[in-house]
């Protein structure tokens, strides 16, 4: 029995929520991700499997994507040669055309990434089955799929005729990514290659359905695929194993080869030796991942449901892919990493699996290149990281809009300008160094990104009535576009450049090869450093000194004021009432961006009292357009004592994917809430930070009903477990 904090459960069957039941329970293993559509497949699905870093730019489409590989979890049977259907109407159930189905239960168990359905079907001849679909991406071997279907026989003594394959018939909403495709069949296996139809990325799979029963083989141009029949005595159970091996040319030569090899090898193993394995993986994962809250049960599921997620898209196995905004559970953004990953996924996974994390960060480094590239299109130097990123490193963000309702595009311009999440990566290399300790990475690796992207602010800032500027931006509010002066963007490029000159004195006293060498490479001159120095000292941070505020941006206040407290209730932002132009010209803030500042640079932004006034100026304006916002306002909320905000903004990210509240779902799970909640509340009610005597500390702030909340991290190699309680603090 599943435990009702651990699980989420579907019931009855509404094929109308489908798209939404495909995000929510999609199952993965930081490898890839799985939607969870329907073996039988119904009108309207969207069945998909992603694979880390598999990106194709399909003929017509404007970027490149993830490309959804063919579908391995085809699973179709006929009860006396009635077809297996959950989607019949009421009336059906009083003279069945085909066959009813009379019962219907599906559960994600999100301790061991399980997701099993349930249900009683009645043939046309009366023949009535129990059926129990079982389905695991398994932790213990990545590219092992594993599917367990159990028929009993409950009245009458039934024929079933069961079909299980692989098909090529695939597309990312039409968009079409493979070529050359080679299916093959014999009853031990099937087998299918393909190729990426532009990036060239080789895919094989090697695929069987296990079974007492004779099994029959074919294949055609799309597809293979094994077929059984079986007859069912009374009470009769009979159990089928698919297994399929994925692989691909990112992780061997021989993809195909590789794939037979681990079928091979895993299917002289039962069902319970593979569920196990893979269950004890995630037993180990969730040692450190799990926060107990008690007192607040919602929250609780909530809390495990981000983790979950975030964990389903943690590679583990490479460190040359990272999570995409929208992980790898749907189509939305193509599958590319934005500053989601470094600000708001990150940070949980440098605390609670450091090795993840340094995995994503070298998906970083590793693509230093491209960011070389893209500052020196744009005429500056250093290191200028693509605002959308996928496999090359190139920039990948769209430049036009997908048509608006009177057809036209709108113009994307933050691949041009958002230029801060070059910062957003240095900020969690420096995090991840100062909870790991890992000195190494830093020196090898992290100093290098640190540094670089140092060297692109250096070139961008514009000197100017003495003080230096930065035009042309866009910040956290994206509302805002092409703006001057974003307090956001200007402060964090000043601690930047703080950083990095820090960075340099601890790695002339710890690693003076390193300094040498990176300091010739980057040219990191007196001359240079020097001027890095003036820019600290002679940034221009808009500040209103009357008022006691931050201003967002110059001229943030001259725009037309829209009290978005007057739009409520309602589910997305208030753009598309406003309309684009509007929106524009408006102090409507999408999303945390002063406020965002305060998040990473907590007290370094200014005396509380600064803090409570831009809190108190920027929240009412803000209409959380983007799912990055509340979780963000919920930890700054929290740190600010403004306890029925925090759990209002709390709730709010909480319920973005389970409760559909931005209503794209289907799209796939919004990663950076997911990361973003369990930052509000391990640094915003429960108030954990390092101390400048460079030891852990909780500062608990915990919302009222909540009684207690659990967590471990990693601190410097070293697990240690807290228990915030209210009101006060049990020793760690
Ligand atoms: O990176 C975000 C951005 O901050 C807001 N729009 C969506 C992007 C991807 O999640």
């Amino acid at each position: 029995m599943v435990n009702r904090l651990w699980s989420l459960t579907e019931y009855p069957f509404q094929p109308e929520r489908q798209l939404y039941y495909e995000t929510i329970f999609c199952l993965g293993n930081g490898y890839l991700g799985n939607r969870a559509s329907f073996e039988e497949g119904y009108a309207g699905d969207t069945p998909a499997t992603l694979v880390h870093g598999l990106y194709n730019h399909a003929e017509g489409a404007q970027v490149a994507e993830l490309a959804n590989i063919p579908h391995w979890v085809g699973v179709e049977f006929t009860v006396d040669g009635t077809p297996f259907r959950m989607d019949f109407s009421k009336k059906d159930l009083l003279k069945p055309p085909n066959g009813v189905a009379l019962g219907y239960q599906r559960t994600l168990d999100m301790k061991h990434g399980l997701l099993k359905r349930e249900a009683l079907f009645r043939a046309e001849s009366g023949g009535t089955v129990r059926v129990t679909f079982e389905r695991f991406a398994s932790m213990d071997n990545v590219h092992l799929m594993v599917q367990r279907v159990t028929i009993t026989a409950i009245d009458g003594a039934p024929t079933v005729h069961l079909r299980a394959g692989l098909n090529a018939n695939v597309s990312n909403e039409g968009r079409r990514h493979w070529q050359d495709v080679q299916p093959h069949a014999t009853p031990e296996q099937m087998t299918l290659t393909a190729t990426t139809n532009q990036s060239g990325y080789r895919l094989g799979m090697a695929s069987a359905l296990l079974t007492n029963s004779p099994v029959q083989a074919q294949f055609d141009d799309l597809t293979a695929t094994h077929e059984t029949h079986i007859q069912l005595g009374k009470d009769e159970t009979v159990t089928l194993l698919k297994l399929t091996a994925i692989t691909t040319s990112r992780d061997t030569d021989d993809p195909l080869a590789l794939a037979q090899s681990i079928l091979s090898a895993y299917r002289q193993q039962s069902y319970d030796q593979l569920f196990a394995a893979h269950a004890a993986q995630w037993d180990r994962l969730w040692l450190t991942t799990d926060v107990q809250i008690e007192g607040d049960e919602e929250a609780q599921v909530a809390l495990r449901f981000c983790a979950y997620h975030i964990l389903i898209a943690a590679p583990r196995h490479t460190d040359d892919v990272s999570i995409g905004a929208k992980t790898l559970s749907g189509f939305g953004y193509k599958g590319h990493v934005f500053w989601d990953t470094e600000l708001f996924v990150l940070p949980p996974l440098t605390l609670t699996h450091p090795e993840i994390a340094r995995n994503l960060l070298m998906y970083r480094y590793h693509r230093l290149a491209g960011a070389r590239r893209k500052a020196q299109e744009n005429g500056y130097e250093g290191a200028m990281f693509p605002w959308e990123s996928t496999d090359t490193g190139e920039e990948t963000t769209p430049k036009w809009s997908d048509p608006q309702p009177d057809g036209t595009r709108i113009r994307i311009w933050t691949g041009d300008n958002e230029q801060h999440i070059s910062t957003d990566i240095a900020y969690a290399v420096l995090q991840y160094w100062r909870w790991t300790g890992d000195d190494a990475f830093l020196i090898d690796y992290g100093a290098e990104i640190v540094l670089d992207t140092a060297v692109f602010w250096g070139s961008r800032v514009e000197a100017r009535s003495g003080r230096y500027e930065l035009t042309n931006q866009i910040g956290p509010d994206e509302y805002h576009e092409n703006i001057p002066n974003s307090v956001f963007v200007n402060r964090m490029a000043q601690w930047h450049l703080q950083q990095a000159l820090n960075l340099l004195g601890w790695l002339k006293q710890h690693a003076p090869h390193k300094h040498a060498s990176l300091s010739d490479q980057l040219k990191l001159t007196s001359e240079r450093l020097a001027k890095w120095q003036d820019i600290i000292e002679r940034m221009y941070i808009p500040f209103d000194e009357e008022k006691q505020i931050h201003v967002q941006f110059d001229g943030f206040f001259d725009l037309e004021y829209i009290p978005v407290l007057k739009y409520e209730p309602r589910v997305g932002g208030i753009w598309p009432m406003l309309g684009h132009e509007r929106a524009l010209q408006s102090q409507v803030i999408k999303q945390a961006d002063v406020v965002m500042l305060m998040a990473l640079l907590g007290d370094e932004v200014g005396p509380r009292e600064v803090l409570l006034n831009n809190f108190n100026t920027y929240y009412p304006r803000t209409d959380h357009g983007s799912s990055l916002s509340p979780a963000i306002h919920a930890w700054v909320a929290a740190r600010l004592g403004l306890d029925e905000i925090a759990y209002h903004m709390f709730q709010h990210a909480a319920w973005i994917d389970l409760k559909d509240n931005k209503g794209n779902v289907r799209d796939g799970i919004h990663a950076a809430a997911c990361g973003g909640l369990w930052q509000s509340v391990v640094f915003g009610f429960c108030g954990l930070h390092l101390t400048p005597e460079g030891d852990l500390a909780v500062d608990p702030r915990l919302p009222a009903h909540w009684k207690q909340v659990s967590f471990s991290v990693y601190y410097r190699g070293e697990r240690r477990h807290f228990t915030v309680e209210q009101p006060a603090l049990v020793a760690p």
